[in-house]
């Protein structure tokens, strides 16, 4: 374990022990506190106010019972989540995630990195992270909705459009989040578009808020390439996971000119070599949530599902982690490697092991970390905010052209500062360091709070 210099050093062993248990979150604040030992050198002002201390620290965590009666008409009972980390820039914004794997240690994580990511993409929004241990496979249309109505029966009295407003993530979309409007409306008795985001086109959703994810994250390392005198045109590309992210990731990485052979789910992967038909993909896992298997039935060959197994087998010039956290480690790195990969950008938060950074640090591979190359969803979100507040709906050429200026804004960003900060090239340092800079000054502005 390496060591963090000796004003950073107290603060992370107070905070392994204030939040035990809680591997994720221990994980991301490392990772920032790692880059800020040139900031603290520069900033003692951020030391004597203890806004380091105070950053890791959520203003406000909510944990809550969630009970709902299935269609056999039995009891379930999950946990909800959510944690207001930091509002010194805005009303607290992020997503919610359904998954059996949620505990407060990953919404935390998620809340933390939500922090800083909000900041890069220069918003006015906070930082905040929910969900819960729900798993939304297999479960019918009616139980899904059940369940939201009475997640959003106890989470509707601490959001807000000036307060925290959530959104989706894994296992929330477009159907989630209008189940859960309609609760919000129903019990408060408010039309508050701003409440949530993500919402669907017809009822104050905004036009690109489903793709922005995963094509931000492609514009991010189209200007990495560029930067790199090189483009998407004619290389291929692996995406993992088969959500939300996945699937506009690789449409938007085809569409400059790429081949994206593969991609994958928690049962397996698909390589397509021919190129993924974006349609039957949609088809299979937007309109009838199947599995990524029969999308390869249903393609039929050269394309084949391989069960188990690790997507970054599959040869690639870019990757791009596009599915959970600590999905890609550093044998699977040290394999992108080997196989000549020059760019890692993540569309998921923290798809890459700190020892799968390394690798790739250390092999001159491009790495962007997820709080600025999946940046694109919350701006989006906050675009669609803007929208709401001025009940206003803007066409999808202009949403997208705001969207890839944030992008390239977001990028550029990261390089002076990680110049600036001495560590040139460095996406992470860039990232975390412009991020953490101007929450810290707001903080300071805002006083002992
Ligand atoms: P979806 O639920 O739409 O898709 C998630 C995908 O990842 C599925 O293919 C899923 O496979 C796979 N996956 C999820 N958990 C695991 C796991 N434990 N092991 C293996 N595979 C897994 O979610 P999104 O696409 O929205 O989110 C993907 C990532 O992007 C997450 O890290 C999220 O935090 C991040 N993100 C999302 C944003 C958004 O706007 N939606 C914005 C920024 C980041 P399976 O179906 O088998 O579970
Ligand atoms: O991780 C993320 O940035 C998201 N899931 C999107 C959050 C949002 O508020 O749009």
């Amino acid at each position: 374990m390496t060591t963090l210099n000796p004003t950073l050093q107290p603060i992370f062993e107070e905070i392994l022990a204030r939040n035990p248990g809680e591997a994720e979150f221990h994980q991301a604040t490392k990772e920032l506190l790692e880059s800020l030992d040139p900031v603290v050198r520069r900033h003692p002002e951020y030391t004597d106010a203890e806004i380091i201390r105070r950053i890791c620290e959520p203003e406000r965590q909510i944990i809550f019972r969630v009970p709902w009666v299935d269609d056999a008409g039995r009891v379930q009972l999950n946990r909800g989540f959510r944690v207001e980390f930091n509002s010194a820039l805005g009303p607290y914004k992020g997503g919610l995630r359904f998954h059996p794997s949620v505990y407060l240690g990953i919404v935390k994580f998620l809340g933390f990195e939500q922090i800083f990511k909000n900041a890069l993409t220069g918003m006015p929004i906070g930082g905040g992270k929910g969900g819960s241990d729900f798993d939304p496979k297999g479960r019918s249309d009616a139980e899904v909705m059940r369940f939201c109505q009475s997640f959003m029966t106890e989470l509707y009295r601490h959001i807000g459009e000036y307060t925290d407003v959530p959104a989706g993530d894994i296992g929330v979309g477009g159907r989630e989040i209008g189940y859960m409007f309609g609760q919000y409306k129903r019990i408060t008795n408010r039309y508050e578009s701003g409440v949530l985001t993500g919402k669907g086109i017809g009822w104050g959703g905004s036009l690109v808020r489903t793709e922005a994810t995963g094509y931000g994250t492609v514009f991010f390392a189209s200007e990495i390439l560029k930067s790199r005198g090189t483009s998407f045109e004619g290389k291929t590309v692996v995406v993992s996971g088969s959500g939300n992210v996945a699937i506009y990731a690789a449409e938007k990485a085809a569409a400059l000119g790429a081949t994206v052979v593969a991609c994958s789910d928690s049962s397996g992967y698909v390589v397509d070599q021919d190129g993924l038909d974006l349609d039957l993909l949609k088809e299979v896992k937007e309109v009838r949530r199947e599995r990524i298997s029969v999308y390869a039935e249903e393609r039929g060959a050269p394309a084949r599902f391989i069960a188990g197994g690790s997507v970054w087998d599959v040869p690639c010039d870019i990757a791009l982690p596009c599915a959970t956290q600590n999905e890609l480690d550093g044998d699977a790195a040290a394999t992108l490697v080997r196989n000549g990969c020059t760019v890692v950008a993540e569309g998921a938060n923290m798809p890459c092991t700190p020892d799968a950074v390394r690798v790739l640090s250390q092999a001159g591979v491009a790495f962007a970390p997820g709080k600025a190359a999946n940046a694109g969803g919350v701006a989006t979100s906050a675009l669609e905010m803007q929208q709401n507040a001025s009940r206003d709906s803007w066409s999808f050429v202009h949403t997208e052209e705001r969207l890839e200026e944030i992008m390239v804004g977001i990028h550029q960003r990261c390089l002076e500062t990680a110049e600036e900060y001495g560590a040139p090239g460095n996406y992470v340092a860039g990232a975390n360091i412009a991020g953490f800079i101007q929450v810290a000054d707001a903080m300071l502005a805002l006083g002992v709070i």
